[in-house]
């Protein structure tokens, strides 16, 4: 296991227009206008438990499920994310709001600990009897994320000990004794939560009950048979038909293939990533390495959007990345990076970094719009016009997701051990860490993702020796460095270049990361990718999008393959952005007059192709895109 830690993204400043644009939006526009939208969809006023219940805003679907089931999650989620805000900046509105939130709670809390919204309003005769379904423990989970976040943010701490009182009754019911329940969560998330809890509090029997609920997971006598039939129903009619659904059809440690809905099965391998570290427990990390490659290297989209099917929204088979179907779950992204950085504390290993950042510019910032008030649940790789950006969703779990993500995106940028701090992602931040020799001020200057120049003041606040590592990103194939203008021999270990010396205050290292536009090619079992190619530079995924080809059809164009690929920075653009450029043709249809089908190609007409980065799509208005142009 490595011995490098996070470094809490409250200790580290972003200065860079990048992330420093989408941080500010965040804070003033998507935290507060996230609350509202709470307010006006009746989530806010469901922890007010009146009797009788208001009847349901969303009703059922066939299997008699109503998303209003999380709704405790969807406002956990928001306290999470607006408390990654006040540790920006303190704010007495959202904390006024906050407040109001707990003081529901509160009334809400049942005398033994339990307070779980929707039960305790409709059926509270019937907790816990359907962990399947019913996101009982989910939701206690982001509630938890959300009390620990607020109490880190601002000292208070009644929401949590709310929850650490719901808490000690899940721990009195689930557990392997006699009177126990022998069961775990259908949508995992309360292992991450519970796992926070104890580091925060050192209390390891929160550890001891998320590895539990992991270990359980997938035991026989499966235990959702067992409620299934406590409740009267045969477990042979569930409704998703297999328990892959929710990663319980066989113990995690024997899982080798990533099966089943893409969100839970991303909470779970983090909870596992987590578990394994913490616990040094070599047979779960085996089983993460083991998913990992399966989901790198044969079900992730380029963008890594995961998950193409909307019927489980999830995973299908191996190969199988349809474009403009793609379920691509926003959370799923968002999930895939909490995995990623898991997975690169337990080995420091660029191959982890790469994937969350591809994730992070491509798979999660997609999900949040320009202005920071619409989302995208689904990203698909191509659109026909039929895609928009909506202001909220019946199922608003990614809206919340994309929001706590942004707001601590600092935390993903650098780790430390004792006596080194290893670097993942640039684009202007600074921090100070403290290692054994003392506190170093780093400041690393960039405009990253834009170019590959990265520049890191070290200030160490005496002389000391200590690495730095860089990490050296898988898809540039070009990289030098230097300290203090003299160069670096470029020796990379797993993707990091380390330069272990006496540092003082006023050193500098400059990293050249060549950042050319490049041609990216799917492998050929990728049916929906044949015969295409995706534009890629550095870690962005570019698309052609409608409004920068004159209201044109994009799926007209074609690439030819010895086009060559010009960069372009557009000022008038997105605040400014790079864009791909080259010429090509477009099949045009004004001499087809009636006929569908004839033995003459189409004419075609040249023409200049404008890709610009995927994430930024349909911020202009819905409209034709494509991600995997077709060559020729
Ligand atoms: O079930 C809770 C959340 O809603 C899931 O994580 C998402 O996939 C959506 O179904
Ligand atoms: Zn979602």
């Amino acid at each position: 296991m490595s011995e490098f830690r996070p470094i809490g993204f409250a200790g580290v400043r972003l200065d860079g227009q990048f992330w420093r644009e989408r941080l500010d939006t965040v804070l003033t526009r998507t935290i507060p206008s996230q609350h509202a939208k709470l307010g006006e969809h009746g989530i806010l006023e469901s922890l007010e438990l009146p009797d009788p219940p208001p009847p349901l805003r969303n009703p059922p679907n066939d299997h008699g499920f109503t998303v209003q089931v999380f709704w405790d999650s969807d406002v956990g989620k928001w306290i999470e994310a607006a408390s990654y805000a006040l540790s920006h900046r303190r704010n007495a509105d959202i904390e006024a709001k906050i407040e109001a939130i707990i003081d529901d709670l509160e009334k809400a809390q049942a005398p033994d600990g339990y307070l779980n919204c929707w039960y305790l309003d409709r059926e509270p005769q019937n907790r816990w009897t359907n962990l399947r379904d019913n996101h009982e423990l989910y939701n206690l989970g982001h509630m938890l994320e959300g009390a620990i976040a607020y109490f880190l943010a601002t000292g208070r701490r009644r929401y949590l000990d709310i929850l650490e009182r719901y808490v000690a009754l899940v721990r009195e019911t689930f557990g392997p004794g006699p009177n126990q329940k022998h069961g775990y969560c259908g949508h995992q998330e309360i292992e991450l939560a519970l796992i926070r809890l104890y580091h925060l509090t050192g209390d390891r029997r929160h550890l001891d009950l998320a590895a539990y609920f992991i270990d359980q997971r997938g035991a026989q006598p499966h235990y959702f048979d067992a409620e299934a039939i406590a409740r009267g129903e045969n477990p042979r009619d569930y409704w998703a038909k297999t328990y892959e659904y929710s990663q319980s059809h066989k113990p995690v440690r024997e899982q080798d293939k990533v099966v089943g809905h893409a969100v839970r099965a991303m909470y779970m391998y983090s909870a596992m990533a987590d578990l394994a570290a913490e616990l040094n427990d070599s047979g779960l990390k085996r089983a993460c390495e083991t998913l990992w490659k399966d989901v790198i290297a044969t079900k992730i989209y380029i963008t890594s959007g995961l998950g193409p099917a909307a019927a489980n929204e999830g995973f299908t088979e191996d190969f199988d990345l349809p474009n403009e179907t793609a379920y691509a779950e926003t959370c799923a992204s968002v999930a895939l990076i909490f995995w990623a950085q898991r997975m690169l504390h337990l080995d420091l290993d660029g191959k982890y970094a790469d994937v969350l950042e591809q994730a992070l510019f491509n798979g999660a910032l997609t999900g949040l719009s320009r202005d920071g008030e619409h989302y995208f649940y689904s990203n698909p790789l191509e659109s026909n016009g039929q895609h928009t950006r909506w202001a909220w969703h019946n199922c608003p779990c990614c809206t919340m997701n994309a929001s706590r993500l942004v707001a601590s995106v600092g935390g993903y940028f650098l780790s430390a051990s004792a006596n080194a701090v290893a670097f993942h992602l640039y684009g202007g931040i600074s921090t100070a860490v403290t290692l054994e020799t003392g506190v170093v001020q780093f400041t690393e200057t960039s405009s990253y993702p834009w170019s590959g120049s990265v520049k890191i003041a070290v200030d160490p606040e005496r002389p000391a020796r200590f690495a730095v590592k860089l990490r050296v990103p898988g898809w540039c194939r070009d990289a030098s460095a230097a300290v203090n203008g003299t160069a670096v021999p470029m020796t990379l270990e797993h993707g990091y270049l380390t330069i272990d010396r006496t540092w003082q205050a006023g050193d500098a290292v400059t990293l050249e990361l060549e950042m050319p536009a490049e041609r990216i090619y799917a492998h050929p079992a990728v049916r929906a990718d044949s015969g295409r190619v995706a534009l890629k530079r550095g870690p962005l995924v570019y698309c052609l999008e409608h409004p920068d080809h004159a209201g044109h059809r994009v799926q007209d164009y074609r690439l030819p393959r010895r086009a060559d690929l010009k960069t372009a920075t557009r000022a008038d653009l997105f605040d400014g952005i790079v864009t791909l450029e080259a010429e090509g043709i477009r099949l045009e249809e004004d001499d087809w007059l009636d006929h569908l089908y004839r033995a003459s190609p189409p004419r075609t007409e040249p023409a200049t192709l404008t890709a610009i980065p995927y994430y930024l799509w349909n911020n202009r208005g819905p409209g034709t895109m494509l991600v995997w142009v077709p060559e020729g």
